[in-house]
């Protein structure tokens, strides 16, 4: 008889992931700068609408000669930056991974997500398949969810990612799992802004919360990095 393990996901018996919190330094104020002068806002087409992404994005790729149209054909868009001119900081987050993990990366995508209802939808990413991604952020904490491939709703298991986490998606996670970043509701801006020390009075609400973040001018900008290999 088959004995069902549970681990750290549920539906599947082996392991797919692992949360490493404060796993790298913190260096999202030096590092934002940088990545603003590079990411950008991809424009695409859905139904007949020109949309534009709920985020800011660029890929460093870390080999020459890497043939994106050939690897990973999605990336029309994305500004590709060559290792050169890659800031440090990435590169101290990749030479970490790749001594305790023993593997050299290829490529990492940054993101920066700069409002609350900045988002990245349900997906899984086909173009790693059968590969591991290290997912690194910085800045404002934000909720990350997973699913089996097969459900249309709902989700089986979150994190909430904080700055300087790490969190491993072991290669054939993104076969059984898709996963998102949710927009932050108004609990978690509010539990966010709690952290900073505003504290708003009576109910919470959205217009009382989006007064306080534009009194207070709060930040809500959180870098993500994810450290792939091509397959
Ligand atoms: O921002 C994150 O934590 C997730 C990013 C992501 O899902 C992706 O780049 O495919």
């Amino acid at each position: 008889m088959k004995i069902f393990k549970r681990v750290s996901s549920k539906t599947y018996q082996v392991p797919m992931w692992k949360h490493y919190p404060k796993y790298v330094d913190d260096v999202f104020d030096t590092l934002l700068p940088k990545l603003k002068e590079k990411t950008k806002r991809i424009q695409f087409k859905m139904y007949g609408k020109t949309l534009t992404s709920k985020r800011s994005s660029c890929l460093f790729y870390f080999r020459e000669q890497l043939d994106f149209k050939k690897y990973i054909p999605g990336y029309k868009q994305t500004p590709k930056i060559g290792i050169q001119n890659t800031p440090v900081e990435i590169l101290d987050v990749k030479n970490k991974i790749e001594k305790q993990f023993s593997v050299k990366m290829d490529y990492a995508l940054a993101h920066i997500y700069e409002n609350y209802d900045d988002y990245i939808g349900w997906h899984n990413d086909s173009e790693a398949l059968s590969t591991d991604i290290f997912s690194v952020s910085f800045g404002v904490p934000r909720t990350f969810q997973l699913r089996p491939i097969k459900d249309a709703r709902g989700f089986e298991t979150e994190f909430v990612l904080r700055t300087c986490d790490m969190f491993h998606m072991y290669a054939g996670c993104q076969k059984k799992y898709k996963h998102r970043i949710k927009v932050m509701g108004c609990k978690e801006l509010n539990g966010y802004l709690l952290t900073l020390g505003h504290k708003i009075e009576g109910r919470v609400t959205k217009v009382k919360l989006g007064k306080v973040l534009e009194k207070e001018k709060v930040d809500l900008s959180r870098i993500n990095l994810t450290f792939r290999r091509f397959e």
